[in-house]
């Protein structure tokens, strides 16, 4: 692998924001192909994805090197689009209604793109309803629903719900959150649970049977 790629890598994997930044434009200028060099940002990410899961990193780590991804995905995104070259899967993510708590629901976006999944993101307070239609309208594999209050387990059941009964043949539907059990996810029909963002990255590659 050119060491360029591999330098990429290490720099997603400190957070290293400007050498990722210059690194992915290097790579663009020397004509590295560009799946090449979005597969080296994906490693960089899974490697913090694991150190997160293992406790050897915590969430402040996590968002400086999702930061780090963003950054070089705007710089390669263009070039990936030129050259038809777009995720494979679609993920929507939402805060359930009632609920204004976000940061480990755009801890899991974040995630979600640096595994190179679309995500759209419905934002806080979503209604049931608004999480099927965004299903259907994007033709999602996943949606994602995260939930921070003991009072809003209910409007994720009624989410979880809205969506199965949309029947839609290749959605699957994610919970999370701190109140969230495996038991919680199990009792309302979700497909499944993570207990946090490196995780869901494993279920949502699961579901679409890319692991
Ligand atoms: Co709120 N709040 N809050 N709050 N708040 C909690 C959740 C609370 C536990 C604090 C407490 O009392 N100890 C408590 C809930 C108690 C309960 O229901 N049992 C609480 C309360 C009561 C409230 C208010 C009602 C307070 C009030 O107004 N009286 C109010 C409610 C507003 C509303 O939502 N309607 C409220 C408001 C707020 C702020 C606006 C001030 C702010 C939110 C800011 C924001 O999100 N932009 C806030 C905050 C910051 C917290 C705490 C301190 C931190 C939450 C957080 O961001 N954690 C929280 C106490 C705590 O947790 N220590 C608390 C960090 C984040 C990375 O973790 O979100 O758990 P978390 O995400 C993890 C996993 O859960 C998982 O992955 C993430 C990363 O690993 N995960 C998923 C999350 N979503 C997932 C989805 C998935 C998969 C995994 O699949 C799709």
């Amino acid at each position: 692998m050119s060491p360029l790629l591999i330098t990429l890598t290490d720099s997603i994997k400190a957070g290293r924001r400007k050498q990722a930044v210059e690194g992915t434009q290097a790579a663009l200028g020397e004509e590295l192909p560009p799946q090449d060099i979005l597969a080296s940002l994906i490693a960089g990410m899974n490697d913090v994805g694991r150190r997160f899961k293992a406790n050897e990193i915590f969430v402040p780590e996590v968002l400086i090197a999702a930061r780090a991804m963003k950054d070089s995905m705007g710089l390669l995104e263009p070039v990936l689009v030129k050259a038809g070259i777009e995720p494979d899967y679609t993920a929507i993510i939402g805060t359930v209604e009632g609920d204004l708590h976000d940061i480990g629901k755009n801890l899991v976006g974040m995630m979600w793109k640096g595994a190179n999944f679309k995500v759209v993101d419905l934002g806080i307070n979503v209604p049931a309803s608004r999480f099927a239609e965004a299903a259907q309208e994007h033709n999602a594999n996943i949606v994602g629903l995260s939930a921070l209050l003991t009072t809003t387990m209910d409007a994720m059941a009624e989410s979880v719900s809205a969506i199965i009964a949309a029947k839609l043949p290749n959605t699957k539907v994610m919970v999370g959150g701190a109140p969230i059990t495996q038991e919680f996810s199990d009792s309302i029909g979700a497909h499944g649970f993570a207990p946090d963002a490196a995780s869901a990255v494993d279920i949502a590659r699961q579901f679409v049977g890319d692991n």
